[in-house]
């Protein structure tokens, strides 16, 4: 009795430290006998009320149907799929708990145990492949840590990470499904608490570089296209404490090895960098599009990385997602897009799906004028509502959010075929067709011969921006 009562009190404190360990508070999926009561051994079934889904027209009320994503069909001479390229987030879709800092998780998925197991670990990653077939999507992104748990030892976390790669390799066996990209969590252990490759302790720096060094790997073995890096703890909370210079220093070294391991391993997928302005630190170094391109260009690695621009934070940094892949864009830097946007009345980071159509259409106009994101694609970086706790949410938020890409999608180039709107801005930019136009653009021309034309032409006339005819534009092809 005695020793059934201890193994008891170690099984209850085994299975809360797991808890413990993924941040999550101890209640709804950390019942101490979560792992008992569970016996059925998931092989497939996640899914069993829900049929592939299909593409039914703009006329279809069903809600489990495409209403405008039709994979196969040719929209400026390119498959819509192709242009689209959509992803599923691993970490939103299968460890989002709907817990936030004041309530427990909400979402109990019929196939969690309530541990963080490897063999929990297999049966979400079996739930995913099953998940992306029945959507019709090819592709799915991940961080390390969110397929796989760490164990004691970095040696141990690796062995787990393997076990989940090989599963991963073998459901992939015969499909299209491919990680669009991989990541490294380098945000959630308390050891990276004041930073990853801007820690001001060399065994973080050192720690961090061997789990890149890994997940790119495994990146690569799974056939991943892309490799991102957001940094979510690369900033500072006070400056105080901070030096600013060796920080900045130690990432672009950081950077560089990733691009010097990237090429060691024969890994041809694109690196990417993921601006965030702040949360979880107060500022962080990647800010927006401008600032990481400039730190890239001032560091030399501006050839080695492309941006994956997230809606949500473009709007953080107090700029549309229009204006952050713009920038990217032309700069020759837009790499792939964390599909998501923000709440209008709340100033954090809210990753719901976009479902708003002229977001979706502004978006769309920059990826056509990119020629598409290939290797690049879609991921939505998206996740439930809290209260949202049905299987079914699951597959409604992802079929609206891909809806709307895709009606952008049919929008931007019907607004791009049309042209007025593009000879709207042409005629804006007009006078510098001219021959004295060309020859200041080639930088041939000084404030001298500048200050003779002014003179010769005198007080220029006005003439307008033609913003509100532009808006109305936009809005009959919306
Ligand atoms: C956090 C965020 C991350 C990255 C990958 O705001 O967007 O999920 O996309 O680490
Ligand atoms: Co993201």
């Amino acid at each position: 009795m005695k020793s059934l009562l201890l193994w008891l009190a170690v099984f209850c404190y085994l299975g809360n430290s797991f808890c413990q360990e993924d941040g999550v508070i101890a209640d709804m999926t950390c019942r101490w006998d979560a792992g008992l009561s569970e016996s059925k051994q998931w092989n497939g079934d996640f899914f069993p009320n829900i049929s592939n889904i299909q593409y039914e027209g703009p006329s279809s009320r069903n809600p489990l149907a495409y209403h405008w994503y039709n994979a196969e069909e040719e929209i400026l001479g390119k498959k819509m799929k192709d242009w689209l390229r959509f992803s599923v987030a691993f970490w939103h879709t299968f460890r989002g708990d709907g817990g936030d800092p004041f309530g427990s998780p909400t979402k109990t998925w019929p196939w969690e145990d309530g541990s963080n197991s490897v063999q929990m670990a297999m049966t979400r990653m079996k739930a995913n492949f099953e998940f992306l077939k029945k959507l019709g999507v090819e592709r799915w992104c991940f961080h390390d840590r969110d397929i796989a748990p760490e164990g004691a030892t970095l040696e141990e976390t690796n062995r787990n990470l393997d076990t989940i790669i090989s599963l991963a390799k073998e459901l992939q066996l015969g499909t299209s499904i491919r990680p669009l990209w991989g990541t490294a969590q380098l945000f959630k252990h308390p050891r990276y608490m004041h930073g990853a490759a801007t820690s001001p302790d060399i065994k973080v720096y050192a720690y961090a570089a061997a789990q890149v060094k890994k997940a790119m790997e495994v990146t690569h073995e799974l056939g991943g296209e892309n490799y991102v890096f957001w940094g979510g703890r690369e900033g500072y909370q006070s400056l105080l404490n901070t030096d600013l210079k060796k920080e900045l220093d130690h990432m672009a070294t950081f950077l560089q090895s990733a691009a010097s391991w990237k090429k060691k391993l024969g890994f041809n997928g694109t690196l990417l960098l993921e601006p965030k302005p702040q949360e979880p630190t107060k500022h962080q170094y990647d800010w927006d599009a401008a600032t990481t391109i400039g730190f890239l260009q001032n560091y030399g690695l501006k050839d080695e990385f492309k941006l994956n621009v997230e809606c949500n934070h473009a709007t953080l940094s107090g700029h549309s997602c229009h204006h952050e892949l713009e920038t990217a864009r032309i700069n020759g830097m837009l790499g792939n897009i964390d599909a998501n946007t923000g709440d209008p009345q709340t100033g954090w980071d809210t990753d719901q799906f976009l479902t708003d159509v002229t977001e979706a259409t502004l978006i769309m106009l920059s990826v056509v004028k990119n020629g598409g994101l290939a290797p690049g694609g879609f991921n939505f970086d998206a996740k439930l509502r809290r209260e949202s706790v049905d299987v079914e949410d699951l597959f409604i938020a992802h079929i609206s959010g891909m809806d709307a890409l895709a009606r952008g999608l049919r929008n931007a180039a019907a607004l791009l075929q049309d042209g007025v709107l593009t000879k709207l801005v042409e005629e804006r930019y007009a006078s510098f067709d001219s021959s004295l136009g060309t020859s200041i653009e080639a930088g041939e021309v000084g404030f001298e011969e500048l200050e003779v034309k002014a003179f010769e032409w005198g007080e220029p006339t006005l003439s307008s921006g033609k913003q509100e005819l532009a808006e109305r534009i936009l809005q009959s092809f919306t």
